[in-house]
């Protein structure tokens, strides 16, 4: 391409960008695609008979600030996968995107203007929920998750570069509120009852803030590869059997705690409501849901999990929500300068409906406990 200066525009652009890639066939079709709160996604349809369609997007380059690695961990973990699936397949269809290189063979096109873009091949037949509200379902989902963990449990953390510094460290998260705090305009005057709000549930949740971290860094949980953002819409479900087929979104992968998905699946998958309502107050965390959701995750892992992962699920499952809302609220004071947003208060009322579920969520831990005891049996 010549360039994507001024003058092409945006339709244009994108159009343009797609022809960088190796696919096979015309493009006839170009449109934005799926629901992400980071990157900008693209359905690209074609008219060739080896490939229908392929996913392009534009890698967010001020939340990933090495696109390359981000790249370079896709492509160790896909292959990883397709590999293992090869020497050992599962008794059920699975499938991975695959990265689709440009034309000189490089695995994302840099526009040299601080654009990077990717293509991913369309996993074809498949569809994503943004909420699940059928128990059968659910499973699928922690049945994905546990596939994923499985599938990734023998390649050596140290292979993936950490894309994301402090990604899913909520210590952290809270120096970050802290210091959003600071001089901000946001809370000058009086201030809006949510925001009142949202800062006196923080204040409650500060002592419980590092258990995960303290848990790791004195060495009783061991990093391994996470996915860190196994939402229920990054769980593809083939449409026609209603069974899950692939867990997409890897920018995140990368060594960590596995904790952190499951209850980052949790927190996705047992809100009815969905983390977009606008209704926050009426947030509740679906036992039945979550009980599915683990009878489907912790068949496929019990074999590498071991008795310091299971007294930690519980205190990640309690603690992903409230971190979630701290990431939300922080972005809102910042200005939304993280999350994408659709009106001027959506992540403060994003933030509210995180903090309504994780004090759901704390609220009925004994039953979880139980629940996890009872599956793992
Ligand atoms: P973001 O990081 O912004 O969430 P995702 O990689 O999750 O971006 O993509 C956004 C959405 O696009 C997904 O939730 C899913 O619905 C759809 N999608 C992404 N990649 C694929 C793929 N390879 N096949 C089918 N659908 C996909
Ligand atoms: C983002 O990219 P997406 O929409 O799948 C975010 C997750 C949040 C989620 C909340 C890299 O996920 O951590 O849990 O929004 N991803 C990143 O919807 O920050
Ligand atoms: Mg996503």
């Amino acid at each position: 391409m010549k360039s994507t200066g001024e003058t092409l525009n945006i339709e244009e652009k994108v159009f343009a960008i797609a022809d960088q890639f190796d696919h096979q066939g015309k493009i006839v079709q170009i449109k934005p695609f799926g629901n992400g709160n980071i990157n900008d996604t693209f359905l690209v349809d074609l008219d060739g008979q080896t490939q229908t369609s392929f996913i392009l997007q534009r890698i967010n380059h001020q939340v990933f600030k090495n696109p390359a690695a981000v790249m370079g961990n896709m492509v160790r973990v896909t292959t990883h996968i397709k590999q293992k699936l090869q020497r050992q397949p599962l008794e059920r269809p699975w499938l991975m995107p695959e990265v689709i290189l440009t034309k000189n063979n490089q695995d994302h096109w840099d526009s040299g203007t601080g654009e990077f873009w990717r293509a991913i091949s369309f996993i074809a037949g498949s569809e994503s929920f943004d909420i699940l509200t059928d128990p059968a379902q659910a499973k699928e989902v922690g049945t994905a998750l546990g596939i994923f963990h499985q599938l990734l449990s023998d390649l050596s953390p140290s292979q993936l570069v950490d894309t994301l510094p402090g990604f899913h460290h909520t210590p952290i998260y809270l120096q970050q509120y802290q210091r959003a705090l600071a001089q901000n305009p946001k809370l000058t005057g009086s201030l809006g009852p949510e925001i009142n709000h949202c800062q006196r549930v923080i204040k409650t949740w500060l002592d419980q803030c590092g258990v995960l971290e303290t848990a790791k860094a004195q060495g009783q949980l061991p990093l391994r590869l996470m996915h860190g953002d196994p939402k229920v819409n990054n769980i593809l479900f083939d449409r026609q059997s209603g069974k899950a087929v692939s867990v997409i979104d890897l920018d995140t992968t990368k060594p960590g705690l596995i904790h952190y998905d499951l209850g980052d699946c949790l927190r996705s998958g047992c809100n009815l409501l969905g983390e977009e309502t606008e209704n926050w107050s009426a947030v509740e965390f679906d036992l039945d849901l979550c009980r599915a959701i683990l009878e489907g995750y912790l068949p496929q892992c019990q074999h590498f999990l071991t008795a310091a992962d299971y007294d930690y699920l519980c205190p990640a499952i309690v603690l992903i929500s409230f971190e979630l809302g701290l990431r939300f609220f922080t972005d809102y004071l910042n200005g939304d300068r993280y999350f994408k947003v659709k009106y001027p208060e959506h992540n403060l009322i994003r933030a509210l409906v995180q903090f309504q579920l994780a004090s759901h969520i704390q609220s009925q831990e004994d039953a979880i406990r139980r629940m996890i005891e009872d599956i793992r049996g």
